[in-house]
């Protein structure tokens, strides 16, 4: 019985311990899981500082980072453990490094498209100067509390010779999504423990019954 409420214990504290881990970068506090999670589509091509695009994008390392020099590349960027929620003021950030450059961020293909130019954070990594863009739903005309869970950044040429560098693309007001896993552990638990009530009640019972 100790084991089973022990269990029960530990499965709750994983459970709640996850997203209020915080990662601070450059003043803003992030939940753990709060970045794009998966490259869904590109297009042009991209070098990298280190490792493949997807993994450039999305691994939370601010040092890692993609750029492209071909005419009309952009990349096509989604949540999958967190949506981007419309909450008070900006919403989205993007950071890139070297020289400030701006990104165009649009929510479907031939949607609105929105330009922020970066300003450096004031942070340096790898001896580079951290940018950052951020971005605020409701300039979408999303309604308060409406949702996101993909973007397209174009990563288009700003001038003759700067190409934005995107490294981390961030939900500053990021929302959770339940991993279907825990509930149903935490169902089996319970499924358990009552299981294991029943069959010492139905011992009970019998111990008096043979007395
Ligand atoms: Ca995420
Ligand atoms: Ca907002």
């Amino acid at each position: 019985m100790k084991n089973f409420l022990a269990s029960i214990a530990f499965v709750l504290i994983a459970f709640n311990a996850d997203p209020a881990a915080a990662i601070n970068i450059a003043g803003i506090n992030f939940d753990e899981n709060a970045f794009a999670d998966e490259l869904v589509s590109y297009t042009g091509s991209f070098n990298t500082w280190s490792g493949q695009l997807e993994e450039a994008l999305t691994d939370k390392n601010a040092a890692s980072f993609a750029y492209s020099w071909s005419p009309g590349s952009f990349v096509q960027l989604q949540f999958t453990d967190n949506k981007v929620v419309n909450g008070d003021g900006d919403d989205l950030a993007l950071f890139e490094l070297n020289v400030p450059d701006s990104f165009a961020i649009y929510l479907t293909p031939d949607g609105k498209s929105i330009t922020g130019k970066t300003v450096y954070t004031g942070l340096k990594i790898d001896g580079r100067s951290l940018n950052i863009a951020t971005f605020d739903l409701s300039d979408f005309g999303l309604n308060p509390g409406e949702m996101i869970t993909e973007l397209y950044i174009s990563t288009e040429l700003n001038t003759l010779t700067t190409a934005p560098s995107l490294s981390l693309v961030g939900a500053i007001n990021s929302s959770s999504i339940p991993e279907p896993e825990m509930p149903s552990l935490f169902g089996l638990l319970l499924l358990i423990l009552v299981f294991s009530h029943h069959r010492k009640q139905n011992k009970l019972y019998q111990a008096l019954q043979n007395h």
